[in-house]
């Protein structure tokens, strides 16, 4: 289903230092680490967000981003909610080009449940149902989302992939074939034993991945049976590949998380 596409701007003062902050941890697993934002009220939903191409850890969790939480938590638009930031690369990866991190991120899923989720959330100290767990990301994050969803749909309801396609059928395979993509995609969740979850796709019109992701979706929508009340997708008008704009679908899609 089309969503609606008038998303509202982040308030300006939003973006800056809130009087209630949450905080912001490293935890280390291997010889790699995540960040997790822990908000300053007791949570019970978690979000695994992941970063775009030639990113790291850091790339959501700059201030502007963490203030927004903070204060969407303090106003009460958004229920307290950890946010774990990974690194999809390997320690010392140089090489960011999109082939180099279309290889990392198909393998990033069993980093993410072999280590990531379990040791996260031994660190919280509860392990969250998959109703309670969420997954998106930006760009290759947005790759990593739809690999999620094909590999992991036991842990994970609610996927949020922003401004990326699916690459199950090689590098921006959402654009060059969308309906063997979205078929894919399709079989996946019927192989997974077709549980219930949530997808809310976000780009923009003048956003790089338009092309990729755009007709990709279309192809879904056919898929009635999958996708018919599964799948919500917004095109803003004026979005770009940025970090600020995926901030602004942040703002607008967190809160319709974890609401069934
Ligand atoms: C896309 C998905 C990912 C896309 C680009 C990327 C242009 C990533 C690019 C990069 O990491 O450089 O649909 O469209």
């Amino acid at each position: 289903m089309k969503g609606d596409v008038n998303m509202q701007n982040i308030p300006a003062e939003t973006l800056e230092t809130c009087a209630r902050a949450g905080s912001v941890r490293s935890i280390r697993y291997g010889d790699k680490y995540v960040l997790l934002y822990t908000p300053s009220a007791k949570a019970e939903h978690i979000l695994y967000l992941i970063h775009g191409g030639g990113g790291t850890q850091h790339s959501f969790f700059r201030p502007a981003f963490l203030n927004m939480v903070d204060h969407m938590t303090e106003s009460g638009m958004l229920e307290p909610l950890y946010i774990v930031a990974p690194c999809f690369y390997a320690p010392g990866v140089t090489d960011k080009r999109p082939g180099t991190s279309g290889v990392a991120v198909k393998q990033f899923c069993s980093e993410l449940r072999e280590q990531i989720i379990p040791q996260v959330e031994r660190h919280i100290g509860m392990t969250f149902e998959r109703e309670s767990r969420a997954i998106g990301g930006f760009s290759m994050g947005g790759v990593t989302t739809w690999y999620a969803f094909m590999q992991a749909l036991d842990l994970f309801y609610w996927f949020v992939p922003l401004s990326g396609d699916c690459w199950a059928l090689g590098e921006t395979g959402g654009g060059l074939a969308p309906d063997e993509t979205a078929e894919c995609l399709a079989q996946a969740a019927i192989a997974q034993g077709l549980p219930d979850f949530r997808i809310h796709a976000v780009t923009g019109a003048r956003d790089i991945a338009f092309p990729n992701l755009d007709p990709q979706i279309r192809a879904m929508e056919k898929h009635e049976d999958v996708f018919g009340k599964t799948l919500r997708y917004d095109v803003l008008e004026d979005g770009v590949h940025d970090y600020e704009t995926i901030f602004r679908y942040l703002y607008n899609v967190l809160p319709e998380l974890f609401k069934r």
